[in-house]
């Protein structure tokens, strides 16, 4: 496969892309002119992505790939599946999606960055975590045996999902569910960070053995001396097959009963239409092993395929980060990241796993100081907990960290294996909150929820950097399941202590002393929570508490309780749905005591919430802006204060 970044063209005017309106304008063009297409296709991501950001070299790297899917096969009819779908770009660009909707990719009312089936026709599933891809499409394909349709379902799988527990379970059940299915294994060799475990090392065995690869090529260019024809591919694949078995024996695909063809040079369109066409026509179920590069077409993301899986904005030129300097604060995964090798360096049983994430959650500097104290499993979030229940009924404490919605998948195990036998792990949740411009796959909004219900939990949220690290320095010292949760980004600048302190677990810390209005605000919303205080002491002349809850699980029941006693009305802040959030436990507390309080609660809405700019702009459309706030509780006072004053001057009083 040749690597190297292919020469610019001069693209004319007007772009080819622009009179792409579909995939029918896609099938309409000369195969000379697609090379022209692809380079413009790129040069468009490009543009995009160093203004919004976004998956730059997963999708770089697919743009052949997708031109072919949609030269061979008809979407809508014919289904596309991508995994996590973080991919899709192309796609949306070919099926009319370009202009000004794609150049808002991943802002408010723009395109998202993933597949949604409310977005196009064309979106046959939708995504954002991986390893969903298989499965899905298994299930489809079975759909349209049972009803007697023809479609074509296909499968685009990258190389790290093969590691995915689900990926494998749908493997397994692909022949005992349908003769028609294709798979696309689209080999880069990177997950986020490279990737890891045995099946990537077997399907790099597989796309380098030299032996192989010399036949296959000299095999290639025989066959295309012919003219192209299903019949001729059909003998062509055959052979190579044949050859093959021979030479590695046959692929761990056709164990499971799959017909593999390939590798195939996934940047080659000849190869590509030639090798779907056959998968087209295939009576039994297909998988393409297709080499791509991440990042071709930008230098700096194929020679950075990690930073560019997932960048801020970029200079399209030089691959430099536009992201605006927060005041040299870090963000919360590195301070969790550099605390966590502080304690690990003077612990040796203490050891940090990550599900394919080491940049994104702070872990790689652990990876890089304690290397021997560190685990990267693959996305495999499952596994990930299992194996820290493991290490801790030995005497280990893990220190897992996923962000809070992939954590969803584990949940089984934190119940069955972690909490039930009472083990010592730690989780640490990043992305607690909106990822504003990843959407609703992306936010983390329902851990609280998921956790609470969950005994032996302890389960928190700092206000700042500097509880952040005390957090985690009292669940290391905890001998059962501690979960923390922190937001996406920077801190609030808060110092970080020399000496961590060792918090009193189920206690809350009191801000702000109050009489009319107490807040109870968890997390990041403790800062909204003093902003607020301010406002209506200074606007209304009210006097307005704030406690930092700290503990969602356990309550601190005193505290709150007494606040209930003599202070008119409660208010709760939290970063999470409603349901079954922070606001409920501190309902359930109040009712299983008897208290009569008057409750506020401030929170996410029972919706899924979409992608957007922003944070403040996605608050503001869920009635969460500061100003909604502010007069949601201001509403609340004056209602109970009327109410109260109605209470003293009637006659029953
Ligand atoms: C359950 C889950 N865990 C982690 C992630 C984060 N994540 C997004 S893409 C990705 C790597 C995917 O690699 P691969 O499947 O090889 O596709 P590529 O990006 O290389 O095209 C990871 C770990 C996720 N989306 N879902």
């Amino acid at each position: 496969m040749n690597d190297s970044v292919p020469p610019r063209l001069t693209a004319p005017t007007p772009r080819l892309l622009d009179g792409i309106r579909g995939p029918a304008d896609v099938k309409a063009l000369a195969p000379a002119q697609l090379p022209l297409l692809a380079q413009e296709i790129r040069d468009e991501i490009i543009a995009v992505t160093s203004r919004n950001g976004g998956h730059v070299g997963p999708n770089l790297g697919v743009v052949e790939l997708t031109i072919a899917l949609h030269r061979v096969f008809t979407t809508p009819e014919d289904q596309f599946v991508f995994d996590v779908a973080h991919q899709g770009y192309v796609h949306k660009l070919l099926t009319g999606r370009s202009g000004e909707f794609f150049s808002k990719l991943r802002q408010s009312n723009g395109a998202s960055g993933f597949l949604y089936r409310a977005e196009s026709e064309h979106d046959s599933y939708g995504a954002g975590h991986a390893g969903t891809a298989l499965s899905a499409a298994l299930g489809m394909a079975t759909a349209r045996d049972l009803r007697g349709s023809h479609e074509h379902v296909i499968a685009l799988c990258g190389d790290a999902a093969f590691s995915c527990g689900i990926t494998l379970e749908a493997l397994n059940n692909v022949v005992s569910s349908t003769q028609r299915l294709i798979v696309i294994l689209n080999d880069n060799e990177w997950s986020i960070a490279k990737n890891v475990g045995a099946i990537s090392t077997y399907l790099n065995r597989l796309s380098t053995s030299p032996t192989y690869n010399k036949i296959h090529h000299d095999l290639e260019a025989f066959f295309r001396s012919f003219p192209v024809g299903v019949e001729m591919n059909r003998v062509y694949h055959k052979w190579k097959r044949e050859t093959k078995d021979f030479i590695v024996g046959s692929s761990l695909f056709e164990k499971f009963g799959l017909r593999y063809l390939g590798p195939v040079d996934g940047h080659n369109l000849e190869a590509l239409v030639k090798n779907l066409e056959f998968a087209k026509h295939s009576e039994e179920p297909v998988l393409i092993h297709v080499l791509t590069k991440k990042g071709k077409g930008l230098n700096a993301a194929v020679n950075s395929p990690e930073k560019f899986h997932g960048a801020s904005p970029f200079d399209p030129v030089t691959g430099h980060s536009m992201k605006p300097a927060s005041a040299g604060t870090p963000a919360y995964q590195d301070v969790f990241g550099q605390a966590l090798v502080r304690f690990a360096r003077a612990d040796a049983h203490i050891v940090g796993i990550t599900g394919a994430m080491p940049s994104g959650t702070g872990l790689s500097h652990l990876a890089a100081e304690l290397p021997r104290q560190f685990f990267d499993v693959g996305i495999a979030e499952e596994h990930a907990v299992l194996f820290a229940a493991g290490l801790a009924t030995k005497g280990f404490h893990p220190v897992v960290a996923i962000y809070s919605t992939f954590l969803q998948r584990a949940y089984d195990p934190i119940i069955h294996d972690v909490a039930l036998q009472n083990l010592p792990v730690t989780f640490c949740m990043d992305r607690a909150g909106l990822s504003p411009n990843d959407g609703p796959t992306h936010h983390g909004l329902f851990d609280l929820a998921y956790l609470r219900c969950v005994p032996n939990a302890v389960v928190m949220q700092p206000k700042d950097e500097d509880e952040l690290v005390d957090m985690l320095h009292t669940s290391l010292q905890h001998a059962g399941p501690a979960f923390l949760r922190y937001p996406r980004g920077p801190g609030v600048g808060a110092k970080i202590k020399v000496q961590p302190a060792t918090l009193p677990i189920g206690h809350a810390e009191v801000l702000r002393e109050g009489s009319n209005i107490m807040i109870w605000a968890l997390g990041t919303m403790v800062d909204d929570a003093l902003k607020l205080a301010a406002r209506l002491a200074k606007e209304e002349n009210l006097s307005v508490g704030v406690v930092n809850a700290r503990f969602v699980k356990p309550l601190d029941r005193t505290l709150l309780l007494s606040h209930a006693a003599c202070i008119p009305l409660l208010v709760t802040m939290e970063d999470h749905v409603l349901a079954g959030g922070f606001g409920s436990a501190v309902l359930e507390a109040l009712q299983e005591a008897d208290c009569p309080a008057a409750v506020e609660r401030i929170g996410w809405p029972d919706k899924f919430v979409e992608h957007g700019t922003n944070v403040e702009i996605l608050r503001a459309a869920y009635g969460l802006s500061p100003d909604n706030i502010y007069r949601r509780v201001l509403d609340r006072w004056r209602h109970r204060h009327a109410a109260e004053v109605a209470a003293d001057v009637s006659p029953a009083s």
